[in-house]
């Protein structure tokens, strides 16, 4: 039973997708069904064994108290042998007990991890509209606590079934045996604890859907105030979360309680139920015993063997009703396997080697799937390989929006955007993006080392050099020597906080050293200083040497030196040229560069006062 290699265990869990949920569970086992039929079969033999001990200590009693003839020939002699058989099968029993329970286990694991792999797998793989509409602590959720109980229906549910049916089958084979009418007596409740246990099935499915919803939602709560965590302080919001946050919890409470309900009623309901039964078991046989029906040591027998069959019996209803939790859980994550993969290969251009990188917008309109109205309008221009665009324009004007068409983040409804002279669209998104270098307008940094930060767009291993030398171009390379551990220091929670500045210029560097044909850069020079601007706009001069670059900028500065400035306005471009040509026009571009210059003027003039 050593672990499986990690690398074999890819399972594609689509292929279990199915209408019916016991059908999709069972195609999930694929692999580990032999190690359910072992597991099972083990059981059977411990169940055997439990059996041989009951009808042995019929023998037992039936040559202390009856008149059965000693079977080893003197009695002291059949007593050890009967001893020694109460300790061989005890042996058998928990031994093939154990065995199950392991195999059970390694099973379930098994499923469970390669189910946990799978999601990560294909939750990354899903469209920026899926992730921009499911909260994160959503799928958190589920990634863990549903997961875990699909892990309980495999290890404890699954199993069970083999064992109540296997013990049902031989202790009622085994009182049988004993004699039929106690047999058939003795299951008398069995289409109650059927009937009652289906009801509580459903009850237990909705209280259980709705705790797991009530979890998801406390568990997004929980993410956000954690993520947002500055934001509460900043606005001394404390107290309003807590009261949020326990309101929630609150309803988690609620929702669990009667869960719970439903649980806690159906237990005792069904043991009273099987306490029943055993009683009238008992009396049934007591008055066979006495009219002779049955032997006096057939009675004990059938005492320990009787229990052995209402077990299973008591515990198909509490499988029946457990069962669901596993098929809500089952459900919820099906929900996120059925969801579409961003295709990432597909595409009839199959580019190969970098791309030119001319790009041509004609009429290209955007909307994003949820809203109503476009975000992009009617948008047309041509950029040449190696120059640069500048977009300029109020905030909330689609800059962002229209640069993120570009690697078909998201698809344009409208209109065409020509790459090398061959649709967007028709080219695989990976291709894209391997071609085109984001430095975002909120970049993001991995709880990892700062050298591994840097090279995260390349996968390769990359000379220190070269990582120190994309660091230097970025202007970074100076602050990194500053940290306790240098290029080793770890970024975020276990190590150093890095300020917005300086995070956008990691961002830089990580670009920079991915080396894209393409470059976009949003507003990658709003959140740092003059001097430190100039020096990285020197760096971005260098960078966008022979790329085609995207610039989104606040400043005129930033995109005096464009080859094209296109002036954006709710959606729609309503200025386009170089700067001369701007400045020249009556327009939006003028007032911007009129105001820019009078205020740099005005701050030179202060400055010169005080100097
Ligand atoms: C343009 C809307 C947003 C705004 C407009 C990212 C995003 C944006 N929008 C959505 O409806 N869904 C989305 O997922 O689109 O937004 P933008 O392109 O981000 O604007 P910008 O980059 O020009 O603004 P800024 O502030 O970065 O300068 O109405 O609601
Ligand atoms: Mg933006």
């Amino acid at each position: 039973m050593s672990s499986i290699a990690p690398t074999s265990t890819y399972f594609d869990f689509r292929q279990a997708l199915t209408a019916k949920k016991m059908t999709g569970l069972w195609r999930m086992m694929s692999d580990y069904r032999l190690a359910y039929a072992a597991a099972n079969l083990s059981l059977a033999v411990s169940a055997l064994a439990k059996m041989f001990t009951y009808l042995l200590l019929r023998n037992f009693a039936d040559t202390i108290l009856g008149d059965a003839v000693p079977f080893a020939g003197t009695l002291e002699r059949t007593l050890i042998v009967i001893a020694l058989g109460f300790v061989g099968l005890a042996i058998v029993e928990g031994g093939f007990t154990y065995f199950s329970g392991r195999l059970a286990a390694y099973s379930a694991e098994g499923i469970t991890r390669r189910l946990r792999n799978f999601l990560f797998d294909h939750i990354q793989r899903l469209s920026f509209a899926y992730h921009s509409k499911t909260p994160t602590g959503d799928l958190i959720e589920r990634v863990t606590s549903d997961v875990d109980s699909v892990r309980s229906f495999f290890n404890e549910q699954a199993i069970g079934i083999g064992r109540i049916v296997f013990l049902f089958v031989i202790n009622f084979a085994a009182i049988w045996q004993l004699n039929w009418k106690l047999a058939l007596a003795s299951i008398v409740v069995i289409p109650i604890i059927l009937i009652v246990s289906l009801w509580f099935f459903k009850k237990v499915t909705k209280a259980y859907e709705k705790y797991q919803e009530q979890e998801a939602l406390l568990s997004t709560t929980l993410q956000e105030n954690l993520t947002g965590v500055r934001v509460v302080k900043a606005f001394a919001r404390q107290e309003y979360e807590k009261a949020k946050f326990e309101k929630d919890n609150w309803e988690k409470f609620l929702r669990g309680k009667a869960f719970l309900r439903m649980h806690s009623l159906f237990w005792p309901l069904s043991d009273i139920a099987c306490g029943f039964q055993m009683l009238g078991g008992f009396i049934y046989a007591a008055i066979l015993a006495i009219h002779g029906e049955i032997t006096v040591g057939t009675y004990p027998a059938y005492v320990g063997l009787v229990v052995w069959l209402i077990w299973p019996m008591r515990n198909l209803g509490r499988i029946i009703v457990q069962t669901s939790t596993g098929l809500v859980s089952y459900g919820r994550l099906m929900e996120i396997v059925k969801q579409e993969r961003e295709p990432l290969t597909e595409g009839r251009v199959q580019a190969q080697g970098p791309a030119r990188g001319e790009i041509v917008f004609e009429n290209v309109s955007f909307q994003y799937e949820d809203s109503s109205a476009n975000v992009i309008k009617d948008v047309s221009f041509r950029v040449l390989p190696g120059q640069s665009v500048a977009l300029l324009g109020s905030t909330g004007s689609g800059k962002t929006s229209l640069v993120n068409l570009l690697p078909r983040f998201h698809e344009y409804t409208d209109g065409h955007i020509l790459l090398d002279g061959a649709e967007l669209k028709d080219y695989p998104r990976q291709y894209l993006r391997s071609q085109i270098g984001i430095v975002e307008q909120e970049p993001f940094l991995f709880s990892r080392s700062i050298g591994e930060n840097i090279t995260y767009g390349v996968g390769r291993d990359v000379p220190q050099e070269e990582i120190e030398a994309a660091a230097q171009a970025a202007a970074i390379h100076e602050v990194i020597l500053t940290f306790p551990d240098g290029y080793k220091t770890l970024v975020g929670e276990k190590g150093v906080t890095l300020s917005g500045g300086q995070r956008q210029r990691m961002a830089i560097a990580r670009t920079l050293l991915k080396n894209p044909r393409i470059l976009i850069l949003d507003d990658s020079t709003s959140s740092v200083d003059t001097e430190t601007e100039a020096e990285i706009r020197a760096a971005l001069n260098r960078l966008m040497e022979n790329r085609t670059t995207f610039i989104i900028a606040h400043r005129i500065q930033s995109v005096m030196n464009a080859d094209l400035i296109l002036v954006m306005d709710k959606g729609a471009v309503v200025q386009m040229g170089r700067h001369e040509e701007l400045v020249a026009q009556d327009g939006m571009y003028r007032q911007i560069y009129e105001i820019q210059t009078r205020i740099d003027t005005e701050l030179e003039d202060e400055l010169a006062k005080v100097g």
